[in-house]
Formats: structure tokens, C-alpha cells, sequence
């Protein structure tokens, strides 16, 4: 099913778009304390994130996120996957002005100032369509993004370009930089669950790695965020996430102790 979907009425998705209302939905809270160690979850390998200035890439605002195109040679191995994983787009989540967080994911109930989520497909299928309803099919990448002291210049090489793409279905392209620089430097501590696309239509065949460690970036750059994109219905473009789903007996891995 098509259709043009919003935040606001997300209590009719699984109306429109069945997936929405099954038993294996994204995002959760995650509960620290029920959580599985698993030693056979070793570090994640990210290969040829590093893309050279000459490699244009396309940032769109799609009137629920700004998204930016990423080149299929990026890949991801290791950590929980049994295949490598190949980068589609990355695109974030927030909340709205005025301290309002907004991450999809939440930690013992604590929700973040917002969230970036790297969208992967698995090698093994041939396009990201081919992948995106097949169980295994995805691995989403997730990072929580916090308020500190200093300015994020990977985070800001995005955010200059912002201001080109204010309305609904812009596009614009930015500089190849160091993609890998936008996720925490420690790739070993992480948790791991199975779960869905957080907006329609929701197929539930998303394998999500979340880190422990947390990214920072200025107040400024938060605002920015926060202030500068407009949505549907010329509406601000603010609070993009999608309240907690059960867990339905899933069970959340952790890398680590
Ligand atoms: C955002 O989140 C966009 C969507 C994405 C959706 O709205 O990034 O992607 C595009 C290309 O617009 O949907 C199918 C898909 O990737 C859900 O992704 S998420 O579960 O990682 N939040
Ligand atoms: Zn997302």
C-alpha cells in the first residue's frame, strides 16, 4: 500500500499499512537491566565510509526527515550480522525547541535529544527493494544524539545545507566527507534486537543495532535541527519519532557487560 502517512496520524498506520500493527514493531524502549549479554557479538566493521569530496551525494527532505543518499560500496560486517550489509541513505530524528527530545529509541525510559539511523541492506539481495520486505532483509545502524559543549563538525557539514532543502521534497548535494565520523568512535558496545521500519509501511525486517556510546553536537546544531525544515502541510518538521512499541517477547542482546 501507498499513501501519504503523517506523525500525527499514526494511530490509523496499521489501517493503511497492515505491518504497523504486527508483533515485531520498532522502536522500543530499551531496558537495560533485561537485556542478554552476548560475547559472540564482537565489534562492528564499517569499510568505505570514508568518501572523498569529489563524490557528490543527494540530501532531500522527504517532509519526515532529511535523508542522505549513500553510495551502495559502503558496507557494513560483523557485529550481530551473518552477511555483509550494504548503505542506502542516513537520515535523523528529532524533538522541537525548547528542550523537547525527540530519539525513537529510549533507554531505561530516557528519551534523547534526537537520533541517526544508517539504513543497510543485506548483500545477499540484489537492490534495496528486493531486500526491504524479506525477513533479515535490513540493518539499521542507531546512535543517540545529545546536547554538549562543542560544535560536531561532521555533523555540521550536513547542517550547512540544511537552509536548501527547508521545504517538502527539496534536494540539494553535499561533499563526500567521513561518514563513519557522524557514529561514535567505540562500534563494540552496542545493542541489538529485531524489529521494524519505524515509520510506513513498517515491514518487520529490520535487524537493529543501537550503540551505547553517544554523539554530541552543540546546542546551536540541535536548534538548527529542530528550527529550520518544514514537513507536510507546510507544518514545521519537528518531534519525527514514533512512540514506544512492545516488545512482545522479544528478547534486546547487549554486546557487552
Ligand atoms: C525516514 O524513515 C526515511 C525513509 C525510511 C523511514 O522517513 O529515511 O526512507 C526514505 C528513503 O525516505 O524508510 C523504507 C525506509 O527506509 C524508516 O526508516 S527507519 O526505520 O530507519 N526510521
Ligand atoms: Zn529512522
Amino acid at each position: 500500500a501507498g499513501g501519504h502517512w503523517s506523525y500525527a496520524g499514526k494511530a490509523q498506520w496499521p489501517s493503511t499499512f497492515p505491518s504497523c500493527g504486527g508483533h515485531l514493531q520498532s522502536p522500543i524502549d530499551i531496558d537495560t537491566g533485561a537485556t542478554i549479554f552476548s560475547p559472540q557479538l564482537g565489534a562492528l566493521l564499517l569499510s568505505g565510509y570514508d568518501l572523498p569530496p569529489g563524490e557528490r551525494l543527494c540530501l532531500q527532505n522527504n517532509g519526515h526527515t532529511i535523508v542522505l543518499k549513500l553510495p551502495e560500496n559502503m558496507t557494513l560486517t560483523g557485529g550481530g550480522y551473518l552477511q555483509p550489509y550494504r548503505a542506502v541513505q542516513l537520515h535523523l530524528h528529532w524533538g522541537s525547541a525548547h528542550g523537547v527530545p525527540g530519539s525513537e529509541h529510549t533507554v531505561d525510559g530516557h528519551r534523547f535529544a534526537g537520533e541517526i539511523h544508517v539504513v543497510h541492506y543485506n548483500s545477499q539481495f540484489s537492490s534495496f527493494h528486493d531486500a526491504v520486505r524479506e525477513p533479515g532483509g535490513l540493518a539499521v545502524l542507531a546512535a543517540f544524539l545529545q546536547v554538549g559543549e562543542e560544535e560536531n563538525e561532521a555533523y555540521q557539514h550536513i547542517l550547512e545545507s540544511l537552509k536548501e532543502v527547508q521545504e517538502e521534497g527539496e534536494k540539494t548535494f553535499i561533499a563526500g566527507f567521513d561518514v563513519a565520523k557522524l557514529l561514535p568512535h567505540d562500534l563494540s558496545r552496542y545493542f541489538h534486537y529485531n524489529g521494524s521500519l519505524t515509520t510506513p509501511p513498517c515491514y518487520q525486517t529490520v535487524n537493529w543495532t543501537i550503540f551505547n556510546q553517544t554523539i554530541q553536537l552543540s546546542q546551536d546544531q540541535i536548534s538548527m535541527l529542530e528550527d529550520t525544515l518544514r514537513g507536510d502541510n507546510d507544518e514545521p518538521l519537528e518531534g519525527n519519532f514514533r512512540p514506544q512499541q512492545s516488545l512482545q517477547g522479544r528478547t534486546v542482546l547487549a554486546s557487552f557487560l
